[in-house]
């Protein structure tokens, strides 16, 4: 008998009322799961106390009868009748097992058009995410959206990036697992956007109980994009590098930390940037920054000459740099963000020492001088760039001079000094410039990575989760393509062939396996074209990492070679370009010109170089040349699998190249681009195959930037490339979660069963719990159960109102019993 009762409920008149309010609540179907509770609601509460048991009990079969019809789909009646009317895979509340009629190509574009013109610019196919690139401010991410899509059913709310946040977030819990979403789409078309808000929303989700830990994650993105972001011909903010962010949590799912993993820095453009584009962005804001602060003589520059790194025919010179005030607030963020993610003031100044540094080699001038052994030598005409160069690296200027004039050789054991020509000491100074800005970059990231580990004591049973959120450089199509474009669209070819696998060939891989009857959906395979590139020994990069080692070969003998080797339809050498060869990419036609692609592969620092800047007396700079950037995080090389391409072509998994990591080779000299490349694909593949993937298409609406403008040509041909019709019918046809029998029951049986006893791990326990829940259309296979993605979404929000209503009752009775 409770000791205190709520006082209505010795007032009959108000009884009924507080009781019917506090039974919908609890939802009846409990007390099956719980007898024992519905016993001392009956004996106790109802006998004892009021005596009316039988008008109480036909008030509980109503209820009853009630809770059953609104209570088993695990939705409310509004969204019942909303569904009924809606019907349609695009509308803002689909229920696709409604959609009878195939969806055309056409159609989805239709959709698409009809939904950006309403600013609705999120759409859902299945379980995809596809995002419209609205080119301008939206108010869809305020706080009442961010609460809004909390712990909510997908179908409760229009489609929207802080859902998949939400999925991924509530899938990583319920499942004890990691999670990855992958964001893909060409370049502008806002992946980087939605990586960011896609942070915010996780990290509300995540509860930081430190708000200082929360606002550092915020900022990374920020800070790592400041350095590794340019304007480009396509993109004003366009990602450079790719970036894989880890969020943190304990199994409870609160935020504890984050990590990025940082992949192929486009160093090139520290030194060279094309026709119409900039250098990385921190180099303007530093040098609008410092000006203001009037701080640009201490690092050695001058407002009055623009650094050469800095401008190139179709940039303005000094004055619109340094009186650029966007470029001073950012300079001020970014420095804000350096502070409160923890960098030391003397790493704040040890970074801005060496981008000076990289600004005043660039401006070092060498001239020709005869010399009397007929080989060009080369000298500095300009001395005092010189000197401020070294002096902001903390190294002897004349070391610097010979070391940027003259090379070592050993011949026969004898070290002989050669001169550099004006051009190989130009190509050295360059090489340092690009060497040093990518080092700075991977310690900034490893330094960030120290900074947010993880430091609360998960003890020994929370080994903590992840969700990753992949934001990589988008395919790129320019006038001029060189190797850079190459690098960026192979990945972005890897990335596809990812989606690809998970999407259609694992799942219908495993329907032959598991002797499941469904339709197989035909979609375009872009295997062909990662053979071309990541065969061995004939592939690509292959072919080009052979001859960069002749060191006679030119890039003419290198397309040579292309054309020799490469037999596949989607390689051709075009006519009157002399230096061109064109890919038919998965995302549409590229002509590179391999002008330079021997030298960008080498990426040669010399030896000397290397040597000098590790007497530097700036501890930043010695770091940067003297310990390998081992990346922080324990590393397991997966077995082979399908989706690791690399991995299993080359079948060479356990040799060196796959166990470790190929910037820890002592002999720096001798890692091409291409070779690190392949590692870092591997690298990034193994991390994303390790969770659970969501993926979010991107698509560009146009090639202007212009808001409202919707180009349907150029959508209809990024839906085509990237398969996202395909991906409709099979997520229609198709089933997306295989879930084993054992972790099936395991998880979902208190639906079903009672809740202190785990039922047999069995198809007909299965199909029990899927009848009990009125379900539809799910098949049972030989070992596991085939769901189609809504199922699961239905069935786990099942889950967490059924637990919710226990711990509600229990709650209460605990309440009554004192
Ligand atoms: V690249 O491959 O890094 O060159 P992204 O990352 O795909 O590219 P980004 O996210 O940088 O493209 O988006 C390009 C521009 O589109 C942004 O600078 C914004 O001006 C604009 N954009 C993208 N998404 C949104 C959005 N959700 N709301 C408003 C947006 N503007
Ligand atoms: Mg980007």
């Amino acid at each position: 008998i409770p000791r205190n009762p709520p006082p209505t409920l010795y007032q009959p008149e108000l009884w009924s009322d507080h009781f019917n309010d506090f039974i919908c609540k609890c939802l009846i179907k409990d007390f099956e799961l719980r007898p024992n509770v519905l016993d001392l609601l009956q004996h106790v509460f109802i006998r004892q106390i009021l005596g009316r048991e039988r008008i109480l009990q036909k008030q509980l079969m109503e209820l009853i009868d009630l809770n059953q019809q609104i209570g088993t789909t695990g939705k409310t009646r509004h969204e019942r009748i909303h569904t009924k009317k809606g019907g349609q895979m695009m509308s803002s509340s689909p229920t696709p097992d409604e959609v009878e009629d195939l969806v055309t190509l056409e159609v989805l574009d239709e959709q698409l058009q009809r939904r950006y013109a309403k600013d609705q610019i999120y759409t859902y196919v299945g379980d995809i995410l596809i995002a419209v690139n609205p080119f301008h401010k939206m108010e869809l991410y305020s706080p009442q959206y961010t609460k809004m899509y909390i712990g909510a059913k997908r179908t409760a709310n229009p489609p929207h990036i802080f859902a998949v946040a939400d999925i991924a977030y509530q899938s990583m819990v319920s499942y004890n697992a990691d999670q990855c979403i992958v964001i893909s789409g060409e370049s502008g078309a806002g992946k980087t956007e939605s990586a960011h808000l896609l942070v915010e929303q996780l990290t509300v989700l995540g509860k930081a109980n430190n708000r200082s830990l929360q606002e550092k994650i915020l900022l990374v993105n920020n800070l790592v994009e400041a350095f590794g972001n340019a304007c480009t011909a396509i993109n004003d903010n366009s990602s450079r590098f790719g970036k894989y962010l880890e969020m943190k949590f304990t199994c409870g799912g609160t935020v504890v930390g984050a990590q990025i993993s940082e992949y192929l820095l486009e160093k090139s453009r520290v030194v060279h940037q094309a026709t119409g584009e900039k250098n990385f962005h921190i180099f303007y804001y530093i040098y609008a920054g410092l000006a203001e602060r009037k701080k640009l003589a201490h690092y050695k520059l001058s407002d009055s000459k623009t650094p050469k790194y800095l401008f190139n025919e179709h940039i303005k010179l000094g004055p619109d740099i340094v009186n650029n005030t966007f470029y001073k607030e950012q300079f001020d963020s970014v420095e804000q963000c350096f502070k409160v993610i923890g960098f030391t003031l003397e790493e704040l100044g040890s970074v801005y020492s060496t981008l000076a540094a990289i600004l005043n080699s660039g401006d070092i001038e060498f001239a020709s001088v005869a010399s009397e052994h007929q080989t060009d030598k080369s000298n500095i005409s300009n001395i005092a760039v010189l000197e401020n160069a070294a002096s902001l690296l903390c190294i002897r200027p004349d070391e610097l001079q010979e070391a940027l004039t003259s090379h070592c050789v050993v011949a026969r054991g004898e070290t002989i000094v050669r001169p550099n020509t004006v051009e190989k000491a130009t190509e050295v100074r360059d090489a340092m410039g690009k060497a040093l800005y990518g080092r700075l970059f991977s310690w900034i990231v490893n330094r960030i990575n120290t900074l947010l580990r993880p430091d609360t004591h998960l003890g020994e049973d929370d080994k903590g989760l992840n969700i990753g959120i992949l934001d990589i450089f988008g395919f790129e199509n320019f006038k001029r393509n060189s190797f850079e474009q190459l690098c960026i669209n192979i990945a972005n070819e890897q990335i596809q062939f990812y989606f690809n696998q998970h999407i259609f060939a694992w799942e219908q891989d495993e329907y032959l396996n598991e002797d499941v009857d469904a339709r197989v959906i035909e979609y375009e395979d872009n295997r062909p074209l990662l053979d071309l590139f990541l065969q061995k020994p004939m592939g690509m990069l292959s072919l080009l990492d052979e001859e960069s080692r002749f060191p006679q070969a030119t890039d003419q003998t290198l397309v040579e070679k292309f054309e020799d080797n490469l037999k596949s339809k989607n390689f051709w050498r075009p006519k009157r370009v002399d230096l061109g060869f064109g890919i038919h990419h998965y995302a549409g036609k590229v002509i590179y010109n391999a002008a330079g692609f021997l030298s960008k592969n080498r990426d040669t620092l010399p030896a000397d170089i290397v040597l000098l800047l590790r007497s530097s007396e700036n501890q930043l700079i010695r770091k940067l040349v003297t310990h390998p950037l081992t990346k922080t995080g324990k590393h397991t090389w997966p077995n082979s699998n399908s989706v690791f391409y690399v991995l299993c072509v080359q079948g060479d998994t356990g040799t060196g190249e796959t166990t470790h990591h190929p910037r820890e080779s002592t002999n720096m000299r001798t890692q091409t681009v291409a070779s690190y490349f392949r590692y870092s694909l591997m690298d990034l593949l193994s991390k994303m195959v390790a969770g659970q993937p969501h993926f979010v298409r991107c698509i560009k609406p146009n090639n202007d930037r212009q808001a409202s403008k919707f180009d349907r040509e150029k959508v209809l041909v990024q839906l085509r490339y990237t398969g996202v019709l395909e991906t409709a019918k099979i997520r229609r046809q198709g089933y997306s979660h295989r879930i084993l029998y054992a972790n099936f029951v395991n998880r979902y049986y208190i639906l079903a069963f009672h809740a202190h006893k785990e039922p047999d791990a069995s198809p007909e326990t299965c199909a029990a719990i899927l009848e009990k829940t009125k379900l539809e259309n799910w098949v049972l296979g030989k070992t596991k159960v085939f769901l189609k993605y809504h199922h699961v979404e239905t069935l786990n929000l099942m889950v967490r109102q059924t637990i919710d209503r226990i711990v509600l009752v229990q709650a209460y009775v605990r309440g009554w019993l004192g």
